[in-house]
């Protein structure tokens, strides 16, 4: 029997997990671990690091939480599993890293969820305030755990932070200097009893915050209760944020009330989406600078977007590749194809496929409806999108991306564009959304 009374029990190995066990043993805690998964992914390193910590693995309801001192759950595991609920009802405290980081914490955070566009935000952010001389680190959801950034990062000015609804749930004492919610779309409904529980979890982000950024257009991404200052970005001419995208001029343009700060041909990331996600940026450049954002405009020019969102990947023959791998979610393969609009001179073929985590997938027909010359999908999920995407578009189902590639180098022609977004998350086939990116342009690059 696992013994775990008295003990910092962090549950799941993965890179949260043993970031958490480093920042708990560096505090003196005496710590125990529980995967659910027969090899989890970091128990080499834990047992070379740290012998004294013993590994559990296993179903939660095989082990009684309820004597642990502490839980310190990883995203990747629900909090209102049995086993959890269980010890959380009997009074055993229970957070995430983000929680952690969250109560040692000292210079200023600056805080970004949202369905998508979370990793770019954070990024530009990041690029602006080091061109604005400020000693940034950007970390959380984006890849780099919050709890091994405390420990490697020195002199931090300013923390900007990708967080997930996921790190969200076990947040409570974030107080971010400014808080963001992009947008709310469907997403995780493998995990949420509905779009408004997933948007709940989103709405922790503004408890205690100092001011909170939401998207003018979504409901959902606007804080209930609570912050002192709100700041919508986007809108339309009519009513908007202070920062807001002009689709009346031709390039679109970004505006700061009545004065044009960017048009969109000055920017290297494309779509209306990338327009909407700079205002949302520069809405909290502003706020964080008391207004003197104005240097950090050619570190936004310049920057040229992350891998595999909506990345160009190669001409072949005259047809054009695209790696949206990102695209994990309906919205952000809608996004995608919306971005793509205007640049395609042909046909447009999109492939998608993967675990839909019981998304519908009507917006994505009605966003390919016209546009797509024809869809290939693939993956455990792909009768599914096959469903919904037939009734206005040509689909054809096979088992692999790899094949999806094969299938459409055979049709396209010069002129043509291929779009990579799966609209899926990628663990059916993948180990995560850049393998899958990567294995895609190998693909492209490599089999011909
Ligand atoms: N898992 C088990 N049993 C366990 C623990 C985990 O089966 O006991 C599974 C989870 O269900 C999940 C996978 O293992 O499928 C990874 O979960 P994890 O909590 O161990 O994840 P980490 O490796 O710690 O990575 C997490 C984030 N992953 C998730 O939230 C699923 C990473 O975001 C993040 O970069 C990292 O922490 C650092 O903060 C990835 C992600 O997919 C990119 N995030 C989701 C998204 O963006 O949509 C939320
Ligand atoms: P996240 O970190 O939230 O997953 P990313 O910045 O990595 O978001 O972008 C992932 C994908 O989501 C992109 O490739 C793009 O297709 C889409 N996307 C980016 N920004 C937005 C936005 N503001 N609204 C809708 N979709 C977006």
């Amino acid at each position: 029997m696992a013994k775990l009374k008295d003990k910092h029990v962090v549950i799941g190995l993965g890179k949260t997990g043993l970031s958490c066990v480093r920042f708990l043993k560096r505090l003196g805690c005496d710590v125990a671990v529980i995967d659910t998964r027969s090899e989890p992914p970091g128990r080499e390193e834990l047992e070379q690091a740290y012998s004294d910590v013993k590994l559990y693995c296993g179903e939660l309801d095989q082990f009684d939480l309820s004597k642990a001192r502490e839980l310190v759950v990883s995203p990747g595991i629900a909090i209102q599993t049995p086993a959890i609920a269980k010890a959380v009802a009997a009074g055993v405290p229970c957070s995430g890293d983000v929680e952690l980081f969250a109560k040692s914490v000292a210079a200023p955070v600056i805080a970004v969820t949202g369905s998508n566009g979370k990793s770019t935000v954070v990024s530009i952010i990041g690029k602006a305030l080091e061109a604005l001389g400020y000693n940034v680190c950007v970390a959380g959801n984006i890849g780099l755990p919050v709890l091994d950034a405390l420990s490697s990062a020195i002199d931090v000015d300013v923390w900007v932070l990708e967080l997930s609804s996921f790190q969200l749930e076990t947040t409570y004492s974030l107080r971010a200097k400014v808080a963001v919610n992009l947008n709310v779309t469907e997403d995780h409904m493998d995990r949420y009893g509905s779009l408004d529980e997933y948007a709940m979890a989103k709405q922790r982000i503004f408890e205690g915050c100092e001011a909170a950024v939401y998207w003018l257009e979504d409901h959902r991404s606007k804080p209930i209760q609570g912050a002192r200052t709100q700041l919508p970005f986007g809108g339309d001419a009519a009513t908007h944020g202070r920062f807001y995208v002009n689709t009346e001029t031709q390039p679109w343009a970004v505006m700061d009330g009545t004065r044009q700060v960017l048009s969109a041909e000055e920017l290297h990331i494309r779509g209306g989406h990338n327009l909407l996600n700079v205002a949302a940026c520069l809405t909290v450049l502003a706020e964080f600078t008391a207004g003197h954002y104005e240097k950090a405009l050619p570190a936004i020019k310049q920057f040229s977007g992350l891998p595999h969102r909506c990345q160009w990947v190669a001409d072949i023959d005259g047809v054009t590749w695209f790696n949206d791998s990102k695209g994990t979610n309906v919205g952000s393969t809608v996004a995608a194809l919306n971005g793509l609009e205007g640049g395609v001179k042909g046909r447009l073929f999109l492939i998608a496929g993967g675990e839909g985590k019981g998304a519908d997938f009507a917006p994505l027909a009605d966003a390919a409806q016209g546009r797509v010359s024809e869809v290939v999908v693939y993956g455990r999920d792909a009768q599914l999108i096959h469903n919904s995407l037939s009734r206005v578009v040509p689909v054809q189902q096979v088992e692999t991306m790899q094949q999806a590639v094969s299938l459409i180098r055979g049709k396209a022609v010069a002129g043509d564009v291929v779009l990579f977004s799966p609209a899926c998350a990628s663990f059916d086939q993948f180990r995560n959304y850049e393998d899958r990116g990567y294995q895609f342009v190998a693909a492209v690059k490599g089999d011909r």
